[in-house]
């Protein structure tokens, strides 16, 4: 059976353009709960490790360095099928290829600079849960 929570992260361009409350109210009015909120800045370690799976990618120093360069806003939801629900709100990868209305569609400016997070696994939805948040913080 599908898990119910997912990870994610409004990125470092969304927050400099000004899109947390947007995106924060579409993943509401699109049935996801939030279990855990807050605005933080990883380390380089932090990110470093957060994305080892992409270490040997030509794109991981770019990729380092612009989940650096500012605040992201880290968050929870839970919804059922929520890895995959999500990750159709979210659309692709690359902006240019998101469908109409997704939030990477509205809100990211490239492949690179893409706007949100999603985890693609439960297992992964609990480690990147984790990372972020102690269970006090977790409601
Ligand atoms: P996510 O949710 O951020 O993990 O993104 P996914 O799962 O849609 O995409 P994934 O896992 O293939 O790549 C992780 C992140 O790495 C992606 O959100 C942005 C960055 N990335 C991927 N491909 C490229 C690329 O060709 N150039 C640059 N600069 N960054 C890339």
């Amino acid at each position: 059976m599908a898990g119910n929570k997912t990870f994610t992260m409004i990125k470092p361009d969304a927050v400099e353009n000004g899109h947390i409350g947007a995106i924060l109210e579409q993943i509401n009015t699109s049935g996801f709960r939030i279990v855990a909120l807050k605005l933080t800045q990883m380390t380089k370690a932090d990110a470093e490790e957060f994305y080892a799976v992409h270490n040997e990618r030509p794109f991981f120093g770019e990729l380092v360095e612009f989940m650096t360069r500012g605040p992201i806003v880290a968050a929870i939801l839970e919804k059922e099928n929520a890895v995959e629900d999500f990750r159709t709100l979210i659309g692709a990868t690359n902006p240019a290829d998101a469908a109409e209305g997704t939030i990477r569609k509205r809100y990211a400016t490239s492949i690179g600079e893409n706007a949100v997070h999603g985890s693609d696994s439960d297992e992964n939805a609990t480690i990147e849960g984790a990372f972020h948040f102690a269970g006090r913080e977790m409601f």
